[in-house]
């Protein structure tokens, strides 16, 4: 086969770029240790958090995409304590009244209902691009996460404020999310990779999911949660109208969730025509490469590269305590693909070790920057989780309602508004304090004429 010309990169290739969404981390970013399955949720437990710092290190995060010359756009924190679900729990009463007794009777309860996990765009929705669609229309479906209490609350806002971004109908179809079962636990884009020639061209849609529901005897893990189920990545490939023949399904090793791989974006990560993926990553090991390239090169002419680590130079427990995979693989307008990854990759041995003889051989990654998100990391989401992608054309993004793609005023006005808005510390015990209610509510209030997304919380609404 004649040498493929190396494909053309850059967020305006053809018009068609690639946009990363991150959450903004709330103003009640804690370490309550809800996410069994997380090692890092469960290890830093009880930890003082610093939401100041941390939402911070998200916005630096942000800056530095955006100044690297790539659409760098937000999704907003969740209102939180989520004062809707203790309602239906059982807790009565003003706010502060519901806060005092549910953390008198069920701290746990009280923990999920302020969890700020929405930071972790990957996991708030699936997004096809209109390229990929049958109707032409780039699709959205927010993810369920049935499969963590203080997950499953996010889907209805999520909902909303992509309902206020994605706002054009012509060109963004919403779904809403699958039903809220063990059946359908979908985790969305943290499962799901595009593999394309180029961001305009045809691509390919790799979903990971950890079981199948409906079959008792399929693999699965036996010591944590696999939350992703085949069936729901099914649902989500066909509620988004994909063409034919762009879907592919993988299983992942069951082995390595039960090492504390919940997401699939914790051992491999794609971009354009380039899997970046740990040896044990996928059930079969190396056997499902085969298939997986040649569905890519049916959909797209191309081939796909895949570099994968071997478990004797980076072993499954330094990839998911340093979060190798969860770095961001970007291509920048003068072809260069860089690699975003945690700063804990570059204070591994073995991982940067690797990462140094990687970018030595030259195998598609030309530079790796290192990056400080350690609050989010204490909570098991790394650079790749804070972002969910949407391959978007200009065009689409012309039609963008609300305010939410960075520039350097809007940088401005966030950090001022994290200054005096967030506080420097934060422990679970502070949850019961009945000021945290008013001080988040107004927090959100302020966030959302910064951002001109109109009422998206519970609170703002009729
Ligand atoms: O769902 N942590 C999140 C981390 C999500 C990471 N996302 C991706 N891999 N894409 C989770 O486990 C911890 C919250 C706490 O323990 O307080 C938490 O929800």
């Amino acid at each position: 086969m004649a040498k493929m010309a190396r494909p053309s990169y850059g967020h305006c290739a053809m018009g068609t770029f690639e946009a990363n969404f991150d959450g903004l981390v709330g103003p009640t970013h804690n370490y309550a240790g809800l996410s069994r399955g997380n090692v890092a949720s469960k290890r830093n437990a009880g930890e003082v958090a610093h939401p100041r710092r941390a939402a911070r290190q998200g916005l630096d995060k942000m800056k530095f995409l955006s100044d690297l010359g790539l659409v760098q756009g937000m999704l907003p924190p969740h209102a939180r304590p989520d004062l809707g679900l203790l309602r239906r729990l059982g807790f009565t009463g003003a706010p502060e009244q519901i806060v005092e007794r549910a953390s008198q009777e069920a701290p746990v309860l009280l923990a999920a209902a302020y969890s700020a996990s929405s930071m972790w765009t990957a996991n708030a929705a699936t997004a096809i691009p209109s390229s990929d669609t049958t109707d032409h229309r780039l699709h959205l479906t927010p993810a369920n996460l049935e499969n963590k209490l203080h997950r499953s609350i996010e889907h209805e806002t999520t909902g909303r404020v992509l309902g206020r971004i994605f706002a054009e109908p012509d060109r963004f179809q919403h779904h809403p999310a699958l039903p809220s079962c063990d059946t359908l636990g979908d985790e969305g884009a943290a499962n799901h990779t595009r593999l394309a020639a180029s961001h305009g061209g045809p691509g390919l849609h790799l979903f990971v999911y950890g079981r199948t529901a409906l079959d008792d005897g399929a693999p699965r893990p036996s010591k944590f949660p696999a939350r992703q189920t085949r069936e729901a990545s099914e649902a989500v490939a066909r509620l988004s109208c994909l063409a034919s023949g762009r879907a592919h399904f993988l299983q992942q090793n069951p082995a390595v969730i039960d090492q504390g791989v919940f997401h699939n974006d914790v051992i491999a990560v794609g971009n354009l025509d380039l899997l970046f993926c740990h040896e044990e990553a996928f059930l079969g090991g190396r056997a499902p490469h085969d298939a997986l390239r040649a569905s890519f090169q049916a959909v797209t002419g191309a081939e796909l590269r895949i570099v994968e680590v071997p478990s004797d130079e980076v072993s499954v427990a330094d990839a998911v305590s340093s979060y190798l995979f969860n770095s961001q693989l970007l291509s920048l307008e003068d072809g260069a693909q860089v690699l975003l990854a945690p700063i804990e990759c570059e204070e591994n041995a073995s991982v940067k070790r690797y990462l140094d003889g990687l970018v030595g051989r030259r195998e598609g990654i030309d530079r790796v920057h290192y990056l400080d998100v350690r609050e989010s990391m204490k909570n098991g989401g790394g650079p790749a989780c804070l972002r969910l992608r949407v391959v978007m054309t200009e065009a689409e993004r012309r039609d963008l309602g609300a305010r939410t793609v960075l520039d350097p005023e809007l940088h401005a006005e966030l950090g001022a508004w994290i200054d005096r808005s967030y506080r420097e510390d934060l422990a679970v015990t502070d949850l019961r304090d009945p000021a945290l209610i008013e001080e988040s509510q107004q927090a959100l209030d302020e966030l959302t004429q910064i951002l001109n997304l109109g009422s998206v919380y519970p609170f703002q609404l009729p």
